[in-house]
């Protein structure tokens, strides 16, 4: 059963498989930012009855909600509503300084961080701070620190750029270079414990998820006690969100449960747990992964796009919907920019 091809005999994955792979897991991100992006902030509960019924809704309210409407009835989405946020933007700047410095270089990650920074892109208010302390000479390892009163952000920010990192350190025996790639790029605007270790997590899905085979037997238990493992002793949050995904993978409750007990917010560890489950509990589909991500509601357009890396570095690039690639924006770094910097990564 299954193409065998696409493993060779070592457990090393076949290059073209691996390329698909790198290329879903940076497009995935964009997809899942720009399809959750016209509904981030709304209410599970809201979400779920406008998408249950949109298609009832009046034309004007109907337009606004096209990008998502589009996605689910598998129509067209119009040009120029596949526009990715600030989740993409800092994603690009990820890539683009792992693939020039062929590593993590703080210094230029925070450049190209501050270079990139387009206010329109809607950034997370200590995120601003730190890109302009940045662009004011403030020093990388230190333009971040007294966000918060001092205790850093937890925001969800760090997580949901790093999926580069997950694809330049994919394999198991990176996992100690990810794990310090990821808390030293989350760092630049994240000194938060619980901002970098969501950034871990979420890299180390996305790493797992690489490694995975869609020619196996696909098992979201051990997926997630293996991730759970990974995760630090002293970060509660995340350990007992890992323990509920898999009595919710159990239930497969709907996304108004799964978002009660695990989170819809701008906090990392109220979104990074999210993401994980919507693509586990939704392994057979990428479409289906992103679109339960974002019907959990809140901050739709970040649990839509870690979802969309992580289920775009299983799948890879070849199963996102041809409508969904199609509907992003191409401009200057649009989706062309962004396959082009997952062949530099790869
Ligand atoms: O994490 P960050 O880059 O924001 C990312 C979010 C995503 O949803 C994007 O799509 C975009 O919309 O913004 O930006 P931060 O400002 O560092 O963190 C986001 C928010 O989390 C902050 O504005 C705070 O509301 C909250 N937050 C905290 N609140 C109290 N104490 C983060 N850290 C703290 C904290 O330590
Ligand atoms: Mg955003
Ligand atoms: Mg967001």
């Amino acid at each position: 059963m299954g193409n065998m091809e696409n493993l060779v005999t070592d457990g090393t994955i076949n290059p073209e498989t691996l390329r698909d792979k790198f290329a879903g897991a940076m497009l995935g991100t964009a997809v899942g930012d720009a399809l959750g992006a016209p509904v981030e902030g709304w209410g599970c509960d809201e979400l779920n009855r406008m998408l249950d019924g949109v298609a009832l809704l009046p034309p004007a309210e109907r337009a606004l909600n096209y990008a998502i409407y589009g996605a689910i009835t598998g129509g067209d989405l119009p040009d120029g509503l596949g526009r990715y946020t600030d989740d993409t933007q800092m994603m690009i700047g990820v890539a683009e300084s792992l693939a020039a410095q062929r590593g993590f270089d703080g210094e230029d990650m925070a450049a190209r961080f501050a270079d990139n920074f387009d206010h329109a892109r809607g950034y997370g208010m200590g995120a601003q701070i730190v890109l302009k302390r940045l662009r004011d000479g403030a020093h990388w390892q230190s333009a971040a620190d007294r966000l918060f009163g001092g205790q850093g952000s937890y925001g969800n920010g760090a997580a949901m750029r790093i999926a580069p990192v997950g694809l330049f350190y994919h394999t198991a025996e990176e996992l100690s270079a990810l794990r310090q790639v990821a808390e030293g790029s989350a760092g630049i605007t994240h000194t938060h414990d619980m901002g970098r270790e969501g950034a871990v997590l979420q890299a180390a899905a996305v790493a797992a998820a690489v490694r995975a085979s869609t020619e196996d037997i696909f098992d979201p238990y051990r997926f997630i006690d293996d991730l759970t493992t990974i995760v630090r002793e002293d970060a509660p949050e995340y350990l007992s969100s890992c323990s509920a995904i898999l009595s919710l993978l159990w239930d497969e409750p709907g996304p108004e449960e799964v978002s009660d007990v695990l989170g819809n917010g701008i906090e990392a560890f109220l979104s990074v747990p999210s993401a994980i489950y919507a693509f586990l509990a939704n392994h057979d589909s990428f479409a289906g992964a992103v679109l339960f991500a974002i019907r959990l509601g809140g901050d739709t357009d970040t649990i839509g796009a870690m979802c969309g890396a992580i289920s775009g570095a299983f799948h890879g690039a070849s199963a996102i919907p041809k409508n969904y690639l199609a509907a992003l924006e191409n401009g200057a770094r649009g989706r062309d920019y962004i396959a082009g910097l997952s062949e530099s990564l790869f």
